[in-house]
């Protein structure tokens, strides 16, 4: 029989990206106060976390230089911090852009390299903020060229619990570690299909469970769908990740989200 594993800490990370795609100025004050809308936005919509990325990291997408990271992020952080103690996330993988963030009012990194790139693993430890490890297969330029694994679900355990051993080394606590299948990211569909199964498997590392799938390709995938109709399926694969006990889910559709966690929740309170 199915037994769900619902967190007793589930959480909605909303997530405002500010990259030229998403706001046409990235960095000046009209894309700042439209970043700034968005997330306050999400915080009415039930947001508990807002994640801020200055860096696409779609698949065939290209890194970005730090001072243009810094130029779309920081300012941003700042004018969100004005309005409110939510919790901000900053999606990064460079240590400049990660103690900037955390300067400005930042409580949180999330890597998508899971903290390989330069010193970040003694940046991270330094500022003693959350940080979540995610798991990638390759870059994010080639990375859905032709993914492999003999065993998927294993392969992403034993680099994530080797993250996490390195992260405690390096002076991390493990209150602070979070971490995360990287769904999409040097996968096929099976692959993430195979990880979404299997996410209850994750808590055996001993630190909290992110999850994000909201809008991918593994949804546009399944439905023959673009990004700006996969909402229902986008909320099927949350709520999925919350009854297998995810404790954090990365979504872009956050009023939506709540609604389709509100069910979960409840059924976390009447069960034994
Ligand atoms: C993820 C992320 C994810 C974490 C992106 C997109 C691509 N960070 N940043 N987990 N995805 N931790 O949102 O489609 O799955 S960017």
């Amino acid at each position: 029989m199915f037994e769900p594993n619902i967190s007793s800490n589930l959480r909605i990370m909303g997530v405002v990206n500010t990259t030229p795609d998403s706001f046409s100025d990235g960095g000046r004050f009209d894309s700042i106060a439209a970043a700034v809308a968005a997330a306050g936005q999400m915080i009415a919509d039930g947001a508990d976390i807002i994640d801020i990325g200055g860096e696409s990291t779609r698949p065939g997408s290209r890194p970005v230089d730090v001072d243009e990271e810094l130029a779309r992020t920081i300012p941003f952080i700042e004018a969100l911090r004005r309005i409110s103690d939510i919790p901000i996330s900053i999606d990064t993988n460079k240590p400049e852009v990660m103690r900037a963030a955390v300067a400005a009012g930042a409580d949180m990194i999330n890597s998508v390299s899971a903290l390989r790139d330069g010193d970040a693993l003694q940046v991270a430890a330094e500022l003693d903020v959350a940080v979540c490890l995610m798991h990638m297969q390759g870059t994010p330029e080639t990375m859905q060229q032709d993914p492999r694994y003999d065993n998927v679900v294993g392969e992403v355990m034993d680099f994530l619990r080797e993250r996490i051993d390195a992260a405690l080394q390096a002076g991390i606590a493990r209150h602070n570690l979070i971490v995360d299948p990287g769904f999409g990211f040097g996968k096929t569909l099976e692959h993430n299909l195979l990880l979404l199964r299997s996410l209850n498997r994750f808590h055996a590392l001993g630190v909290t469970v992110l999850a994000g799938m909201s809008r991918k390709g593994m949804i546009g995938t399944i439905l023959d769908k673009p990004a700006d109709q996969r909402l229902y399926g986008s909320l099927s694969a949350a709520v999925i990740a919350a009854m297998l006990g995810a404790d954090i889910v990365r979504v872009h559709d956050v009023a939506e989200t709540a609604d389709a966690l509100a069910i979960v929740k409840a059924l976390a309170r009447v069960s034994s």
